[in-house]
């Protein structure tokens, strides 16, 4: 009976760990608010982020989302900027598989275009 309770908690547990994002940042402006996560940390090369959009409480159907990360340029070193169309993963979701040069600080813009009305940008910034 005990071993079979070890076994339930260490599944239940280990379905926690999987379910459990390795990357999480809020990012906001005005009344639009971005969920954004990634199962991976982040690291050089391909990262894959789920941005989980709202636009004053709804999910943007239907919009079109892109996204621009870049980092200026450093003493020694040139611009760089990374640019990738997000996948509708639908109900709000979007899925972008961004690629990421080298380690340090990324200024990140997303830009939603709605199938009416203004587009938006929502900055906010990677680091690690
Ligand atoms: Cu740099």
């Amino acid at each position: 009976m005990k071993t079979l309770l070890t076994v339930l908690l260490s599944l239940a547990l280990g379905a926690s760990l999987l379910q459990a994002a390795a990357f999480e940042k809020d990012a906001k402006f005005r009344t639009t608010k971005i969920h954004i996560s990634s199962d991976k940390p982040v690291g050089t090369g391909s990262n894959i982020f789920v941005l989980d959009i709202k636009k004053d409480g709804k999910a943007p159907i239907g919009a079109k989302v892109n996204v621009k990360a870049f980092m200026p340029a450093m003493p020694g070193m040139p611009a760089m900027e990374s640019k990738t169309d997000a996948k509708d993963l639908g109900n709000g979701k979007y899925e972008i598989k961004l690629n990421i040069a080298m380690g340090g600080t990324w200024q990140v813009h997303i830009f939603i275009t709605p199938t009416q009305g203004k587009r938006s940008r929502v900055k906010t910034s990677i680091n690690f």
